[in-house]
Parts: structure tokens; C-alpha cells; sequence
């Protein structure tokens, strides 16, 4: 089936170019658009209750329209050495300590292993599903590059040698989490 639409409600710039130009290099006949708006988002012990909760709320707010896709997406860095933190509290950490602050966190740390995480939460004709994507990598001892947002410059994933605020869109797509959440939606709603 042709011209699904799908939309994604993030008040993000950046996710949104990443999805689009996913959306886009898979050249099915999807058309993403972009609900840009900020939305509270609930606190939980994981993405996928934030990212879930998050969706019901806004979707209260919006009149949806029949076969129709609604998604947000809600990610999180996932820190080995910090047990894990700031994982689901990352926008909040990143808003106060900014990535300059877990390189603080870490100043005495020789175990820079960690992850990043997505959970996308997709609404279609009443029903709610989640996809997850994860990409392991490790925190640098310095921040670099300037493309991207948020803890870009302090990430490499594994397989590469550069931040992902080294890397363009296409580049970092080839590794990021979002892309395999995504992806995996994407893959869903071809076959519904
Ligand atoms: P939304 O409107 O879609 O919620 P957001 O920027 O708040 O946009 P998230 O809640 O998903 O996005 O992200 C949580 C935090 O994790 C956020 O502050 C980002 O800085 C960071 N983050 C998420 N994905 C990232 C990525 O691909 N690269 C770097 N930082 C990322």
C-alpha cells in the first residue's frame, strides 16, 4: 500500500532530520511530517514508560486522524560506569550538567563503556506499540565536533573512531539508535 502518512511529534530539529533522511534513503512511499511541538515529559524507571506515557498525553491534546501514524521517540545515554545514569533522566541532566558534566562525572574513570537507547512509541487506529534500538559505544575523554545535539561530542559508537558530532547525518544514521528503532517501526507499518 502506497502514501502511508506518519507523523512525528518531537520538538527536536535534529531527530527529525535524522528520521527524515532515514525515511527518505529506504524510498518507500511513506511521507514523514513533523508535529513540532514540546511536550511534558513524564518521568519512569525506563523509556519505554516515559515514551508510551509521553504519547497518550499529547494524543489527548491532538484530534488524530484515521490510518494515520502518530510517533515520538524519547532516547536516553546509558553510562556503565554510573550504573547506568542518567538513562531515562538524560534530558534533565543534559539541561543542568550539559555533557561537559558527565565528563565531569567520569574524570577518575578508565571504564568509558556505554550506550545509547530509543524506544519509539507509535500510535495507529487506537492501538499503541513500542520498537527499541540501542548502540553500544564509549564516552571520550574530551568533547569534540559540532554537528548533531546533545552528548554527540562526547560518544563514539563502537565501529568508529569519531563522535557523532564528528560525523554528518548520513554517517552517524549508520550507527545510531534512533535508526534502529525507527527502522523498526518502519519495517512494521510496511507491513500493516
Ligand atoms: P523531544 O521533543 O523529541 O522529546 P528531546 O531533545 O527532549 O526531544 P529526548 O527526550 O529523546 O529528546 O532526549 C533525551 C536527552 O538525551 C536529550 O536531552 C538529548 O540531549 C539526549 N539525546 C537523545 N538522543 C540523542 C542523540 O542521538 N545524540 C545525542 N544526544 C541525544
Amino acid at each position: 500500500m502506497n502514501g502511508k502518512i506518519i507523523r512525528f511529534i518531537t520538538s527536536n530539529k535534529h531527530k527529525f532530520e535524522e528520521v527524515k533522511s532515514l525515511v527518505e534513503e529506504r524510498n518507500s512511499d511513506l511521507e514523514l511530517l513533523w508535529v513540532k511541538l514540546k511536550y511534558p515529559e513524564l518521568q519512569g524507571n525506563s523509556l519505554a514508560e516515559i515514551a508510551i506515557g509521553s504519547l497518550g498525553t499529547v494524543l489527548s491534546a491532538l484530534s488524530t486522524e484515521e490510518n494515520e501514524y502518530y510517533f515520538l521517540e524519547d532516547a536516553g545515554l546509558f553510562i556503565k560506569a554510573l550504573n547506568g545514569f542518567p538513562g531515562p533522566y538524560s534530558s534533565y541532566v543534559f539541561e543542568t550538567l550539559g555533557w561537559e558534566g558527565i565528563l565531569s562525572l567520569l574524570w577518575n574513570k578508565d571504564d568509558r563503556d556505554a550506550e545509547f537507547r530509543s524506544v519509539c512509541a507509535v500510535y495507529f487506529n487506537g492501538e499503541i506499540r513500542t520498537f527499541t534500538g540501542t548502540i553500544k559505544g564509549r564516552i571520550s575523554f574530551q568533547g569534540k565536533g559540532n554537528e548533531g545535539f546533545g552528548f554527540d561530542p562526547i560518544f563514539v559508537p563502537d565501529g568508529a573512531e569519531k563522535t557523532f558530532a564528528e560525523m554528518n547525518i548520513e554517517e552517524k544514521n549508520n550507527f545510531s539508535h534512533r535508526v534502529r528503532s525507527v527502522s523498526l517501526m518502519i519495517d512494521w507499518i510496511l507491513n500493516t
